[in-house]
């Protein structure tokens, strides 16, 4: 898969992509990323790539030509790439749209800064706006990083296993199950017995059941759309049901502690 990122900071993403998962899967050519300065298609001598917003305002506007060279230098190599903006207005950004953007060959991330770009390059250029969350940040760059590494992790061959991102948080729009590794004995607490059991039925039936725990207590927004089965619906009554349920969850009993 493709990723060109168009940036007026290439430099910001020299290490991200060089360590760990991410690093191994451009090594094994699993993943290609291009770091396209825009201010290289500044045709004028001071390469100037913002300007003073029309209408008066605080701070500066992206110019649209830069952009649209940037971008028509990529799409005449290949017209069928998908032109991404990271932008607060965008899209909120999550697991399902991760997924749907792994099934691409080739995207484009165009990453704003100042105020944002000049609004017609949305009109004429832009395929998709995405947000990673709401609240502003300095630049797009990091916003492209998280997008491109949620989805990288969906390519087959680029974590250890597939199978890890089957039995992501939010794969079946749960949050993950409490994970445990040695010592068995950490400062006095122990792993939950059912774990050493080697009763994997016994052992999923418990992740399940944390899982939908958890998701109760700390995001139960996202039960709305989970696919629960009739045993998780079973399994949700009894949790609701069970007073010491939100005790038992060490975030929220600290939150509630605040
Ligand atoms: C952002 C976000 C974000 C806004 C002004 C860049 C900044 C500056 N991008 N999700 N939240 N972008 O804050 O994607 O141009």
């Amino acid at each position: 898969m493709r990723f060109d990122i168009l940036t007026l900071f290439p430099k910001m993403f020299s290490s991200p992509f060089e360590e760990s998962i991410l690093g191994r899967a451009i090594e094994k050519g699993l993943i290609q990323i291009r770091i396209i300065n825009i201010r290289d298609f500044a045709l004028d001598k001071h390469q100037v790539v913002d300007d003073t917003p029309y209408g008066g305002g605080q701070g500066m506007v992206m110019k649209g030509e830069p952009i649209a060279r940037s971008i028509e230098w990529i799409k005449s190599e290949d017209p069928s790439a998908r032109v991404i903006y990271l932008t607060p207005q965008g899209r909120p950004f999550d697991q399902e749209q991760a997924q749907a953007l792994a099934s691409r060959a080739h995207l484009i991330f165009l990453c704003g800064r100042y105020e944002g770009i000049d609004e017609r390059v949305r009109d004429l250029f832009v395929d998709e706006e995405i947000s990673i969350g709401d609240y502003v940040l300095t630049g797009g760059e990091l916003a492209a990083m998280v997008v491109i590494d949620a989805i990288s992790r969906l390519l087959p061959g680029v974590l250890g296993s597939d199978r890890s991102a089957i039995e992501d948080s939010f794969f079946n729009s749960l949050l993950e199950y409490p994970q445990y590794t040695r010592p068995y004995d950490f400062r006095g607490s122990l792993v939950p017995e059912v774990l050493l059991s080697g009763n994997h039925l016994a052992i999923s039936q418990w992740r399940q059941r944390e899982a939908l725990k958890r998701t109760w207590v700390r995001r139960p927004d996202l039960l709305a759309k989970a696919p629960l089965s009739e045993e998780d619906r079973r399994i949700l009554k009894e949790i609701q049901g069970d007073k010491s349920t939100k005790d038992c969850d060490c975030l929220a009993r600290r939150n509630n502690e605040g």
